[in-house]
C-alpha cells in the first residue's frame, strides 16, 4: 500500500469514527431529553387524593408523586369543563383563543399543539384514553381513545381511527393499553410523550367489581356548607347539581330495582348501552349481587329528610371513591413499570384532572363554577433530576401553563402565541417567580346543571367573578377569611377599595389575554344559534 492510499484510508477511517462518535453524541443528546407522561383523570377532586390531606380515601400511588416530587396546592383550570380543559392543555391557549369554549362545539385539530411540536423535534408520542375532542387526534404517532365520554364497562376505543369494543373495565383497559405501548409500541431510540387519560371518576360512577366493598359500609361527614342557602349568590342558587335534589336515584345512585318501582327520569338511560345495559350477564350478576341488597334495605327502611340527604351523599361518595381507587391502581402499575425499566429518573410524570369536582361542598356534585373546588384541580409533578422530593407549591399555575412547561423541559422554545407560562422554575422551588393571578372563563349555558356564563380573576387573596348573559351579577370573595366562598363581599363597604383594585386587575388581565365583552357576545350568539339548529 503506497503512502497516499494509506493516508486516504486513514482519513476515511477517522471520518467513520468521527461520524460514529457524533452519531453516538447526538443519540446520547436525544436520549438525555426527558420523557413526559401526563396522567389525566376526569373529574377527580383534589379532596379525593390523600396527599391533599382531606382524609376521605387513600391513594398511595398518586401520593408517591407528592412524596418524590411536587404537589401544587392552588393549581387551577381556565374553564372547568372537560373538552375545553383538554383543548387548553394541548394548545396552551385560553378557550376564546383555541376556539373550544364548551363541550358542544367542534375542536379544530389543525391548530398547533405541544404534542405536534414535540413530535416534530423527535419525540415518539401517544395519546391513550379519554380526550373528548372530536376528530382524529393530531400530534400523536399512536392514538387509542374513547369516543366522546366513553363507557365504563366493555368500552369502545378508537385505535388509530378505527373503533373496536374491548371486554373489561375502562380504567384497567386504559392502563393496559398505556403499558402495552410503553413496553412494545414505542420507538426506544426516541424520548417519548405519553398522554395517559382516564375516563374515571366521571359520572355516572360505575365502580370496578373488585372495589364494590371498599367503601360499602362507610358514612361520610357532610361538608359544613352542604346545606348552603346561596344567600347573596343568585348564580349559585340557580344551579341544578344538588346532591340531595338532583342526583337520580337510579342513574346516579344505582337503585335499579327489578320490580321497577323507581321510575326515575334517567332510569332508561342507565339501563341502556352506555351503562348497565352494556355489561354481559356475568358482570350484571356480580353488579346485582352488590347493589340488590342495598336496594332492598333502602326499600325496607326508606330514609327521609336529612337522613335521606346523608344516604344520598354516602351512596355518591361510595361509588365515586371506588372509581378513584382503580385510577390509583393504574398510577401504581405505571410507576412500577418506570422503576422496573430504569426510566423513573429521566421521566417527568404529571398527575392532574381535567378539572376539580364538588364532593358535597355547597351541596353539589359536578363542576363548572369558578369556586375553589372546581376551579382548582389536582397537580402533582415528579422529575427526580430537578424537582425536590416533597416540594409543595402554592403558585397560581394553571392547565394553560402545561404546554409551555413541557416544551421547556424538552428544550424547545414555546411559540409566541401560546398564552401559558412555563412553571419549571416553580417546580424547582422558586414560587416567587410566577404570575400573581389566574384568569377564568366559562361558557356552557343555558345547559345541563345550569351554571351561568361567567369570567373572573383570582389573585393571591381575592377572587372577582362576573356572571353575565341573561343576568348580571358580581361576586367578590376574600379567600383568606372565607375559603369556602360563602360570603360575597362585592357590595360590602369594607371592600370598596379592594373591589376597585380588582376591577382594574380584571380589565388588565382581559386585555393581556385578548378577551373582551364583544367576544363573549359572539360566543353567546354562536352558542344560541347552534342550539337552535339542533332543535
Ligand atoms: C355529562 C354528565 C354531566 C357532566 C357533563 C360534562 N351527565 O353530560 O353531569 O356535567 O357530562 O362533563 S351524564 O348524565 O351524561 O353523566 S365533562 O367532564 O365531560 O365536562
Ligand atoms: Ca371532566
Amino acid at each position: 500500500m503506497n503512502y497516499q492510499r494509506l493516508t486516504r484510508l486513514c482519513i476515511a477511517c477517522c471520518g467513520l469514527l468521527l461520524e460514529s462518535i457524533s452519531a453516538q453524541t447526538s443519540s446520547a443528546k436525544a436520549d438525555s431529553r426527558p420523557n413526559i407522561i401526563v396522567i389525566m383523570s376526569d373529574d377527580h377532586a383534589y379532596q379525593a387524593i390523600s396527599a391533599y390531606g382531606h382524609g376521605l380515601n387513600e391513594t398511595p400511588h398518586i401520593d408517591r408523586l407528592a412524596q418524590e416530587g411536587a404537589l401544587f396546592t392552588r393549581a387551577s383550570v381556565t374553564n372547568s369543563i372537560c373538552a375545553p380543559s383538554r383543548a387548553v392543555m394541548l394548545t396552551g391557549k385560553h378557550s376564546f383563543r383555541n376556539g373550544k369554549v364548551d363541550n358542544i362545539q367542534a375542536f379544530d385539530w389543525d391548530q398547533e399543539n405541544f404534542a405536534k411540536i414535540l413530535q416534530g423535534v423527535g419525540y415518539n408520542t401517544a395519546l391513550i384514553g379519554k380526550i373528548h375532542l372530536n376528530g382524529l387526534p393530531q400530534g400523536f404517532d399512536y392514538s387509542n381513545v374513547l369516543p366522546g365520554q366513553g363507557q365504563y364497562y366493555n368500552p369502545d376505543f378508537i385505535v388509530n381511527g378505527e373503533t373496536q369494543q374491548f371486554p373489561g373495565y375502562v380504567t384497567t383497559l386504559t392502563t393496559e393499553f398505556a403499558l402495552d405501548w410503553l413496553r412494545d409500541g414505542r420507538d426506544e431510540e426516541k424520548p417519548f410523550l405519553l398522554l395517559y387519560h382516564q375516563k374515571a371518576p366521571h359520572r355516572a360512577w360505575l365502580p370496578e367489581e373488585k372495589y364494590f366493598d371498599l367503601f360499602a359500609d362507610r358514612s361520610f361527614e357532610l361538608p359544613e356548607n352542604f346545606f348552603d342557602d346561596y344567600e347573596g349568590r343568585p348564580a349559585a342558587a340557580n344551579h341544578e347539581m344538588g346532591v340531595w335534589r338532583d342526583l337520580d336515584l337510579v342513574y346516579d345512585l344505582k337503585m335499579l330495582d327489578k320490580a321497577g318501582d323507581f321510575q326515575t327520569k334517567y332510569r332508561k338511560a342507565f339501563e341502556g348501552q352506555g351503562h348497565y345495559g352494556r355489561m354481559d350477564e356475568k358482570q350484571k350478576a356480580v353488579w346485582d349481587a352488590h347493589y340488590d341488597p342495598i336496594i332492598a334495605s333502602f326499600k325496607a327502611n326508606p330514609p327521609e329528610g336529612r337522613e335521606l340527604a346523608q344516604w344520598k351523599f354516602d351512596r355518591y361518595m361510595q361509588d365515586y371513591l371506588s372509581c378513584v381507587q382503580s385510577v390509583d391502581d393504574g398510577v401504581g402499575d405505571l410507576l412500577d413499570y418506570l422503576d422496573d425499566s430504569g426510566l423513573s429518573e429521566n421521566t417527568i410524570v404529571v398527575y392532574t384532572s381535567d378539572q376539580g369536582f364538588y364532593l358535597g361542598e355547597h351541596g353539589w356534585f359536578d363542576k363548572r363554577f369558578m369556586y375553589e373546588e372546581s376551579f382548582r384541580t389536582p397537580l402533582l409533578v415528579r422529575y427526580p433530576a430537578e424537582i425536590p422530593a416533597g416540594h409543595r407549591s402554592d403558585a397560581l399555575v394553571q392547565n394553560l401553563d402545561l404546554a409551555s412547561t413541557f416544551l421547556d423541559y424538552a428544550g424547545v422554545e414555546a411559540p409566541g402565541d401560546m398564552q401559558g407560562e412555563t412553571f419549571r422554575n416553580v417546580a424547582r422551588g422558586n414560587d416567587s417567580t410566577f404570575r400573581d393571578f389566574a384568569y377564568y372563563t366559562y361558557y356552557e349555558y343555558p345547559a345541563e346543571h345550569r351554571v351561568m356564563r361567567h369570567y373572573g380573576v383570582r389573585t393571591d387573596r381575592y377572587k372577582l367573578i362576573h356572571f353575565y348573559h341573561d343576568q348580571d351579577y358580581w361576586e367578590l370573595y376574600d379567600l383568606e377569611i372565607d375559603p369556602t366562598e360563602m360570603n360575597n363581599v362585592y357590595d360590602d363597604p369594607d371592600y370598596t377599595e379592594t373591589q376597585t383594585a380588582l376591577h382594574v386587575k380584571l380589565a388588565d388581565v382581559r386585555a393581556h389575554y385578548g378577551d373582551n365583552d364583544a367576544q363573549d357576545q359572539e360566543h353567546l350568539d354562536r352558542y344560541l344559534k347552534f342550539r337552535e339548529s339542533r332543535r
